[in-house]
């Protein structure tokens, strides 16, 4: 039996913009996901956009139901900024502001711990029509007060609060590789977005100590040591930046309150430092998370790259580095990422050696799967595959906290399948099966099985 500690968490992970869903007279404003669907169609699997997402906004009471039913004891979803202010500031949306209450007193009532997020990619649409969005300074300002509100509005309901989910991901591909809106391809502007994120970032953890200074709040990060295709130096220096670029440009001011000088002198050749204030630092370095998200999914293993850039070609990471796919490596077949187990036991090593052992959860771990309807079988879908990988990524996570680890928890992507931004309803991840055209839901095999790993805080090996 693999016995996890007193007190251990187990749950999922979720976000409002991918499973809420639009619902006529809401109140909800547009965010980036709702504008560019209406926009780019084409550029959404199967054209299905973020109105179509899993009916939280109608169906919460039975899905917390199905919070319980899978043995869940903390659970994290996010609240969308544009429910609540449908142009990112000035004008509260009441009924928004109802549904939020409403739901964090149900889930509570449930004895589950709620972990609640504030930004899930889904900027109001409306701040990035009028001020480029997270260029612009304002956007912090911006974000800064949606913050409070919410600290002010559910802090008696609310664990554990989150500043951001993954913001390196708005950042490489809104402003690298063309992957979100507003896809913009501009390395000067993806510097300056990352620095506002990081500083809202850090003024949220501000005002929430401010409005109850018992509260905790942290960051998520995705996190993964980069693993070099060799020892070869060029290998080396490949590995070194794409971690500085991935995780640490926000591990470490987020943990440690700074920047890692080797960032620093990077960007400052390339010409990309950004215009900062030294208050704005102060505030970084003072106001640090109380905890960290660690959403682990794939390992990072790179190169050098193999050529010289285009003297004209923009500047891309992949000038410094390159994804390296290792040769017999384990991959997931149903959905082409590659299933490292040990990344998790070395995560939790790099949190104890170099960021003072933070106390930190395992926020998102999961199995993309497609076509899951062909593994069902007298009704359930048998997703034996989701169990062994889990129980893989738990015996690291195990292996970590025996050997002094200060993990607290450890949260599936997620309950119920839900919409993945651009790849609908393709790579199905949940606990719980969704039917998109009756909304029904019905518990796979893997949601049983949690439930009693719940129970027993552990399973046998
Ligand atoms: C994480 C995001 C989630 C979720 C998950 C699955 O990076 O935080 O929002 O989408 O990835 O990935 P995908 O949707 O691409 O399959």
């Amino acid at each position: 039996m693999i016995q996890f500690p007193d007190g251990f968490a187990w749950g999922s992970s979720t976000s409002g913009p991918q499973t809420e869903g639009r619902v006529q007279g809401d109140g909800k404003g547009d965010n980036l996901w709702d504008y560019w669907f209406s926009q780019e169609p084409n550029r959404f699997h199967e054209g299905i956009g973020p109105e179509q997402t899993s009916g939280f906004y109608e169906n919460w009471e039975s899905d917390i139901e199905l919070l319980s039913a899978t043995g869940h004891s903390m659970f994290r979803t996010s609240i969308q900024w544009s429910r609540i202010f449908p142009l990112g500031e000035g004008e509260v949306n009441q009924s928004g502001v109802d549904f939020y209450r409403r739901v964090f007193e149900r889930i509570k009532s449930k004895g589950i711990q709620l972990l609640v997020n504030l930004y899930h990619f889904d900027l109001p649409f409306a701040l990035q029509e009028k001020g480029d969005g997270w260029e612009n300074r304002a956007t912090v300002e911006a974000y800064e007060a949606y913050a409070r509100f919410c600290f002010e509005t559910y802090g008696d309901l609310v664990d554990r609060w989150i500043t951001f989910n993954e913001p390196i991901v708005p950042v490489e591909f809104g402003y690298f590789y063309d992957g979100h809106y507003p896809h913009k391809v501009d390395a000067q502007a993806a510097v300056r977005v990352a620095y506002h994120t990081q500083l809202a970032s850090s003024l949220a953890v501000k005002a929430c100590h401010e409005v109850n200074p018992a509260a905790k709040i942290g960051i998520v990060l995705n996190l993964t040591p980069a693993y070099p295709r060799s020892q070869h130096p060029a290998d080396l220096k490949a590995a070194r930046i794409a971690e500085l670029f991935q995780a640490k440009s926000f591990l470490d001011p987020s943990v440690l309150g700074g920047y890692p000088p080797e960032l620093i002198q990077l960007l400052k050749e390339q010409e990309l430092l950004p215009a900062v204030a030294a208050a704005e630092l102060q505030t970084i370095k003072e106001h640090r998370v109380d905890f960290l998200g660690v959403n682990y999914y794939q390992p990072l293993r790179v190169a050098a790259p193999r050529y010289l850039p285009h003297p004209e070609a923009p500047l891309m990471p992949d000038r410094f580095y390159e994804p390296y796919a290792m040769p017999g490596r384990k991959i997931n077949p149903h959905r082409g990422w590659e299933i490292y187990e040990q990344g998790i036991y070395d995560i939790a090593e790099m949190i104890k050696q170099h960021y003072g052992n933070i106390e930190w959860i395992l926020t998102e771990n999961g199995m993309g799967v497609e076509g899951e309807e062909r593994f069902r079988q007298d009704g359930v879908i048998q997703d034996d595959y989701r169990i062994d990988f889990v129980k893989g990524h738990l015996r690291e996570l195990h292996r970590a906290i025996q050997d002094g680890a200060n993990c607290k928890g450890y949260l599936m992507w997620t309950f119920i399948d839900c919409w993945s931004w651009l790849n609908g309803y393709k790579n199905r991840y949940g606990l719980i099966e969704l039917n998109l055209q009756t909304q029904e839901r019905k518990i796979k095999k893997s949601g049983h099985w949690f439930k009693t790993v719940s129970q027993q805080n552990g399973f046998d090996a």
